[in-house]
C-alpha cells in the first residue's frame, strides 16, 4: 500500500489545566474519569512562581486566572460547574446528575449553596 493512501487521523484529546491540591480541579477530574473520557492534564501550580496561575501563557486560557479550564471539542471552558454541565451534555454515558427531575434539583441546591463557596 502507497504512504499516500495511509491516512493518519489525529485524535486531540481533551487538556485539562489543572492543580493536584485544588478542590475544583478534582471535581472535574472526577467527572472525566467516572465518564472514562480520555484527556491530557496540564499542571499549573498555584504555587510556584508566585503561582503560574499569573502567566501570560495561562491567562490566555483563563483570564480570571484560575484552575480549572478544560479544553475541549475546540473550546475552552472554565468554571468547575460549567464545565461538569458541559461534560454531561455532550457525553451523557455514565451519567453524573440523576434521571429524576427532583433529585436532580436537590444536587443542584447543593452545589449552588456548597459551603466552601466554590
Ligand atoms: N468557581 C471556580 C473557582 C476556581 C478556583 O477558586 N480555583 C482555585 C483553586 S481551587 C485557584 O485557581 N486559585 C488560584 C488563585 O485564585 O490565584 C470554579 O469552580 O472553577
Amino acid at each position: 500500500m502507497k504512504d499516500s493512501k495511509i491516512k493518519t487521523l489525529a485524535v486531540t484529546l481533551p487538556v485539562l489545566y489543572s492543580y493536584w491540591r485544588s478542590s475544583c480541579s478534582w471535581r472535574v477530574r472526577i467527572a472525566l474519569n467516572l465518564k472514562e473520557i480520555p484527556y491530557d492534564i496540564k499542571p499549573i501550580s498555584l504555587i510556584k512562581a508566585g503561582g503560574e496561575q499569573h502567566c501570560n501563557e495561562f491567562r490566555d486560557v483563563n483570564p480570571m486566572e484560575q484552575v480549572p479550564a478544560l479544553q475541549i471539542d475546540g473550546h475552552t471552558l472554565i468554571e468547575s460547574l460549567n464545565i461538569m454541565h458541559y461534560l454531561e451534555e455532550t457525553r451523557p454515558q455514565r451519567a453524573l446528575m440523576p434521571q429524576d427531575v427532583h433529585k436532580r434539583a436537590k444536587v443542584m441546591y447543593d452545589k449552588v449553596n456548597d459551603r466552601n463557596g466554590f
